[in-house]
């Protein structure tokens, strides 16, 4: 076994550290050593936290910590916020609150760097969110950013993600032309000490008419994280998802979905990971890029066949 895989079973927190870290790097050994610790795959609930920025995201994710150390679960917490350049716990908004945290051996706490592309950011997330898993954490905590395709992508891992909406913000036309609606198993009414609240609700509750969802319909829960308010009620839906996930054959059906999506995209990745390479090293063909009017359709068509015809990368 991967030396680090066997430190991650036995709950070295520093071996987990650096296996993100080989994860984010993207090290050669790096689908070996993931393979390995799938298989030592617990049942972690992965709870996706996403919204605009400044919709409390942060905030939340604290007071949901608290309320879950409380009732002795172990809880990870992963924050991708790729437009925040800041590293630790200063990404997590409320510092003072959360560095209380940082010394409980049942919390980790990683913010997820913004080396590469977004597209690798992505990726890096979801495999972090295994790599917790297989060390046996209860409940992984995910704040993402709700503003694009990368982010959905991160999503499509989470057992439950929860959207936070706030009132009078007018971020929910943005969300719902992101495509940032129909992710959502629930959503967050956070901030609702201030104004707005019931025509927010009305909004989302107009909207699921439409979407007339089939199976679960996401609720509406109203939280004040300043105030910890609703994060008992947050906790029962979050919880009520789960059990609709494991226990009805609509559950069921969504988690054998999400497998195939996320099969789809391992391929996917794989693939343009050896075209791209296949293509990079190939000096002729890097010279055809000097021609800057040259058929980009023709281009792709023939070299496409090509690397098929040669059945692959044969480079490793
Ligand atoms: N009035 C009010 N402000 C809040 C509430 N929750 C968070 N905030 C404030 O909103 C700001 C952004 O919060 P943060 O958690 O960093 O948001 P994030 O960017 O979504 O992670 C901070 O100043 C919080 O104190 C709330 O329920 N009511
Ligand atoms: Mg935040």
């Amino acid at each position: 076994m991967h030396p680090l895989a066997e430190r991650i079973q036995q709950q070295d927190m520093r071996a987990l550290a650096r296996a993100i870290t080989l994860v984010e790097n993207d090290a050669p050994e790096k689908l070996d050593m993931l393979s390995e610790i799938f298989s030592l795959k617990k049942n972690a609930h992965y709870i996706g936290i996403t919204g605009s920025p400044g919709a409390g995201k942060s905030s939340l994710v604290n007071r949901l910590l608290t309320h879950l150390r409380e009732q002795d679960l172990t809880v990870a917490v992963i924050a991708v916020d790729p437009t925040s350049p800041f590293s630790g716990g200063a990404l997590l908004g409320d510092r003072v609150r959360m560095n209380q945290h940082f010394t409980d051996p049942g919390i980790f706490i990683r913010s997820m760097a913004t080396r590469g592309s977004l597209g690798g950011l992505a990726r890096a997330t979801k495999d972090t969110i295994r790599v917790c898993d297989a060390y046996g954490f209860d409940v992984i905590l995910v704040e993402t950013v709700g503003v694009g395709q990368s982010e959905l992508d991160i999503m499509k891992v989470a057992d439950t993600t929860g959207l936070v909406l706030t009132p009078n913000s007018g971020d929910v036309l943005q969300i719902f032309k992101a495509g940032i609606m129909e992710i959502a198993n629930l959503f967050i009414i956070n901030k609702a000490d201030l104004p707005g609240v019931q025509r927010l609700k009305t909004t989302l509750e107009e909207y699921m008419m439409i979407a007339n969802p089939k199976g679960w319909v996401p609720p509406i829960v109203q939280t004040i994280s300043t105030q910890n308010e609703g994060i008992g009620e947050l906790w029962s839906e979050i919880r009520r998802h789960h059990d609709y996930l494991y226990q009805t054959a609509k559950g069921e059906e969504q988690r054998q979905q999400q497998l195939k999506l996320e099969v789809y995209d391992l391929i996917r990745e794989e693939i343009w990971r050896d075209v791209e390479r296949t293509i990079e090293s190939d000096q002729e063909k890097q010279q055809v890029f000097h021609n800057a009017s040259a058929d980009p359709y023709q281009l792709a068509k023939e070299w496409f066949q090509e690397w098929k015809g040669k059945g692959g990368n044969s480079h490793d």
